[in-house]
């Protein structure tokens, strides 16, 4: 079974979009996750004066998104606020949901689940090494935000992204969207290094070797549809 067989959601880039496009158009808040979350909110959410994003640019700590947005909607109550978590940094911090609830802060939380500390992996293959030791064993988040008092929302469908982060923003209380995304989605960046791409080809290369062809596949498979935009 491919490995990423797991996962039927695909690009997280298009959860980033509809998020950008589907919201109330009233003041917004946002926090994101370091990692890919911060990647891809770079790439596909344009910050305005009224729409504010907020991360943890300098020191670069995982798990920020969900303490940030609590502090934000601390401070603005009636804003909407959300936080845009990964899995790996959601599942440090998850005991914040309980803040949240002692708190009765309206919080949405959106979790981008790749099943990995995607970043890492990334930093490791265009070193030239295959990853090694970032897959996460998830939980169903949507499942333990219910158990908390949340309103929990599993996304496995790109084409249900839309009304999930519909019903995410019309729900009134807190909100846990657990979306399971593409593992192998590559986000790229504007400009890529020769030594960055070579060593990204000897991390494949090296997969090939140690008989994980299929992963190799699944990559290329997965991100072909972004081959127009490097060339
Ligand atoms: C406290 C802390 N531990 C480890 C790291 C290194 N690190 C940066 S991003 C990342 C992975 C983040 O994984 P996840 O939250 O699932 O986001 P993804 O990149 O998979 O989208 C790690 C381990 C860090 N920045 N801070
Ligand atoms: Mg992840």
């Amino acid at each position: 079974m491919p490995r990423w067989a797991r996962h039927s959601t695909r690009g997280p880039e298009c959860l980033k979009r509809r998020g950008s496009s589907v919201g109330s158009g009233g003041p917004a808040r946002g926090s994101v996750d370091t990692g890919m979350p911060t990647v891809w909110a770079a790439r596909y959410i344009k910050p305005t004066k009224e729409r504010r994003i907020i991360g943890s640019f300098n020191h670069g700590s995982m798990a920020n998104a969900l303490p940030q947005a609590i502090g934000a909607q601390l401070l603005y109550p009636n804003r909407q606020v959300i936080a845009m978590s990964g899995d790996g940094g959601f599942a440090m911090l998850m005991g914040g949901l309980l803040t949240v609830l002692q708190y009765d802060l309206p919080l949405k939380i959106l979790i981008f689940n790749n099943s990995q500390l995607d970043l890492v992996k990334m930093e490791m293959e265009v070193a030239g090494y295959p990853d090694y030791q970032t897959d996460l064993k998830n939980p169903n988040f949507a499942k333990v935000a219910e158990a908390v008092g949340f309103l929990g929302i599993r996304i496995e469908d790109p084409a249900d992204v839309r009304a999930g982060l519909q019903k995410m923003l019309a729900y009134p209380g807190p909100v846990v969207v657990d979306v399971i995304t593409d593992p192998n989605a590559l986000a790229l960046p504007p400009h890529i290094e020769f030594d960055q791409a070579k060593g990204y080809a000897l991390s494949m290369t090296r997969l090939m070797l140690t008989g994980r062809t299929d992963e190799v596949v699944d990559i290329v498979s997965s991100n072909i549809r972004d081959v127009g935009g490097m060339l």
